[in-house]
């Protein structure tokens, strides 16, 4: 092992058991233990995801309004405990590490070093990272920032920081300048916000939980809930309980999509499992688009054999593009969908028959659909499927993308976007008084771009770990040195915040569960989850040191450092009281927010709204769009008789 480079070796187990169960409290305990679990974290503990507690900031599934006692799964809760450990990494620690040293420690053991705990600045000459003060970190951004071009720096976000941090977030780069908003949604879920967009007129699922609750048939591709969105799992073993069939599509056998002992239920625990997938079926990597095609293929048949399959007054009032649809499966060659899927045809065709025979359908998918080269493309023809029988836009029914960071999806809400077109840039500009860029800014990718050919000038990361999480690794990582200001806005140690550029800060922040004291008292923060709802919440734990700032007032710090002064932009008014962050997100978007300050505290959130659910399509063509598969493979291409594919 110890020859094997830090970031290659596999501290993976083989495991046979369902997902849940004792292993799943086993593994919460040796968390737990190995973490110096108190009884601070425990009673914060059982404060997750509840009204007037603290929102989880492991994923973005929907928090009910009737939360169980403990609502939180095994991976919640460590990534609580994990955020309020006791180990501390500040600058005693960094007089004892160069940052070269550091670069040969896992990813792991870099963040069991605990939680950065003062402002530092990287010192090249010593090759360590130095305690500074606020003010001085906050002064020296700026003064860099100043002079540059600001079309040539990038402010990214990683998808945890609140609705508040998110709104500063986007007006500081649009004050100071840029566009430049790339989120960690350009990695993951992109394919939904701009595909599924030009479908249904929707960036975000149409479903809600009540729809969990009448669904007939959920089908899954390419979402690993077990690992990634576990409290999911009650949702589905509800689902099953009621006679709901599920169907799985993925390449793997994912143990959280075959069998569930509840660790929430005493009987489960003393033997019982439920079995999750009805169908679990191992496709080919990139054989949705081809599988998809199928089913609609079959769809076609029994509506001709038996009539009424089809939902012909829906397509008729609601969607352009059907007859080209239809065409193109009709056409569609039996034994070219058995070669993309790996699947025979007769299970293909059970499949759509059981499709066909289900009155109402959810589609959950995840990173298996959506980060293929041709993600967008069988995205289309999921939707599709859905919209021949309408299944788009009633109870019960609908598509669900499964978000992943806990507030990914409502940074895209409240103006994280490289796109203008969807922000109300006009709004912002009456509001603060300034002239908003109109350029189109950088992605993700286009970032690692121009971070390699030299055009990106500076990086600044509301979270993340950009150096691991983009493509092309080790080009980027090589060319980040020649940036001349990185500054890192962080929790826990990670490897980004060891390849250095020219000058190099890293700023501390508070996590969710501890409690953000302003002048004005403690402060809510509000995050939104996958189905779209919006929620307060409060962090009560004592900071893991004074000297740690919250994420607004740190936004707000540089920002101030950075800006000419504004009599309409108000930094210290803001983070004063975070309830005027939120009134000017209300001013912004006057219709979603309606009410923000009270109905975010209701429980279970409040409803962002979604025309798509109301069968009002917010598409070119006013109508759901039917698409055309341009080909059968989500690869992209045909692979060769001696090529194999890899998934991640
Ligand atoms: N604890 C914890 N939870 C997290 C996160 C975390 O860091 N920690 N991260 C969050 C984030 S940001 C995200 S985006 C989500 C990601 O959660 P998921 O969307 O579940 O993504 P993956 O873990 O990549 O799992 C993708 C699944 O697709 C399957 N797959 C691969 N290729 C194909 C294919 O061609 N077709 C089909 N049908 N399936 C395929 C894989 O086998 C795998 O089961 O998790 C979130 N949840
Ligand atoms: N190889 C590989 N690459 C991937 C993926 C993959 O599965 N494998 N997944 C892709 C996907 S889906 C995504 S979403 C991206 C994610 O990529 P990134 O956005 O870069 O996110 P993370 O790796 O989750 O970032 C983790 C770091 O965020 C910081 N952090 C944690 N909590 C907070 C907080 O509350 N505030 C602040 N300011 N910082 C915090 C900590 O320092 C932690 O080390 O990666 C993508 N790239
Ligand atoms: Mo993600």
């Amino acid at each position: 092992m110890a020859d094997t480079p830090a970031d290659q070796r596999d501290d993976t187990a083989h495991f046979d058991g369902p997902a849940g169960g004792w292993g799943s409290l086993e593994g919460m305990g040796h968390v737990a233990g190995a973490e110096g679990l108190t009884l601070d974290m425990l009673a914060t503990l059982r404060r997750q995801n509840k009204n007037d507690g603290h929102m989880c900031t492991s994923c973005a599934w929907a928090k009910p309004a009737n939360p169980h006692i403990v609502e939180f799964c095994e991976n919640g809760a460590k990534a609580t405990i994990w955020d309020l450990v006791k180990a501390r990494c500040g600058p005693d620690f960094m007089a004892e590490h160069t940052v070269s040293e550091l670069r040969g420690w896992t990813d792991l053991e870099l963040e069991r070093a605990g939680r950065l705990t003062h402002p530092m600045r990287y010192d090249a000459a010593a090759d360590r990272y130095v305690e500074i003060d606020w003010a001085t970190a906050f002064a020296e951004i700026g003064a860099a920032l100043k002079p540059m071009n600001p079309k040539d720096t990038v402010f990214y976000a990683s998808g945890r920081a609140s609705l508040e941090t998110s709104y500063l977030w986007q007006l500081f780069a649009r004050l100071y300048g840029h566009n430049n908003l790339p989120d960690s949604s350009n990695m993951c879920h992109e394919t939904t916000s701009v595909a599924l967009a030009e479908f249904i007129g929707s960036s975000v699922g149409t479903c809600t939980l009540e729809d969990f609750e009448h669904c007939d048939l959920m089908l899954f591709l390419g979402q690993n809930t077990g690992s990634n969105s576990p409290r999911f799992l009650h949702n589905l073993q509800k689902a099953k309980e009621r006679g709901c069939r599920i169907i799985v599509l993925n390449p793997l056998r994912e143990t959280g999509l075959l069998r569930f002992r509840n660790p929430q239920r005493l009987t489960q625990m003393l033997g019982g499992v439920t079995e999750i997938a009805d169908h679990y079926l191992q496709i080919r990597p990139g054989g949705d688009m081809a599988l998809l095609t199928g089913m609609t293929k079959r769809v076609l048949e029994l509506d001709e054999a038996e009539g009424g399959i089809i939902d012909r007054d829906f397509i008729a009032e609601h969607t352009t593009g059907f007859e080209d649809v239809a065409a193109h499966a009709r056409a569609a060659d039996w034994a070219e969908i058995e070669a993309h899927t790996g699947l025979a045809r007769a299970v293909i065709e059970d499949l759509g028959t059981l499709y066909a025979r289900a009155p109402a359908t959810i589609a959950v998918y995840g990173m298996g659909l959506t980060q293929h080269v041709h993600g967008g493309k069988t995205l289309g023809a999921l939707v599709n499927l859905l919209l021949m029988r309408g299944n788009i836009g009633r109870p019960g029914a609908g598509i669900s993308p499964v978000r992943g960071h806990s507030n990914v999806q409502g940074q895209r809400t409240v103006g994280i976007a490289e796109r203008p077109e969807l922000v109300p840039l006009d709004k912002l500009a009456q509001m603060f008084d300034f002239d908003p860029p109109r350029e189109t800014g950088r992605t993700t990718v286009e970032v690692a771009e121009g971070v390699i050919d030299g055009s990106v000038r500076a990086v600044l990361s509301l979270g993340g770990n950009l150096v691991r999480a983009m493509p092309d690794i080790a080009r980027v990582e090589a060319a980040w040195g020649g940036l001349d200001l990185v500054v890192n806005i962080a929790t826990k140690l990670n490897r980004t915040h060891l390849v250095p550029g020219r000058a190099t800060y890293l700023l501390p922040c508070l996590v969710r569960a501890e409690e953000d004291e302003q002048t004005s008292g403690p402060q809510y923060v509000s995050v939104e989850d996958s189905l779209s709802h919006i929620h307060a919440s409060l962090g009560t734990i004592t900071p893991a040191a004074p000297s740690i700032l919250s994420e607004p007032s740190i936004v707000a710090g540089i920002a101030k450092a950075t800006l000419a002064p504004n009599p309409k932009v108000r930094w210290d008014d803001w983070i004063a009281d975070y309830a005027r962050i939120r009134a000017l997100i209300e001013e912004t978007w006057p219709e979603m927010f309606r009410d923000y300050e009270t109905r975010m505290h209701a429980p279970g959130g409040f409803y962002k709204g979604n025309k798509a659910r109301e069968r009002v399509w917010k598409t070119d063509s006013g109508k759901a769009q039917f698409t055309v598969p341009p080909q059968l493979s989500g690869l992209g291409r045909d692979l060769g008789d001696d090529e194999y594919t890899l998934i991640t």
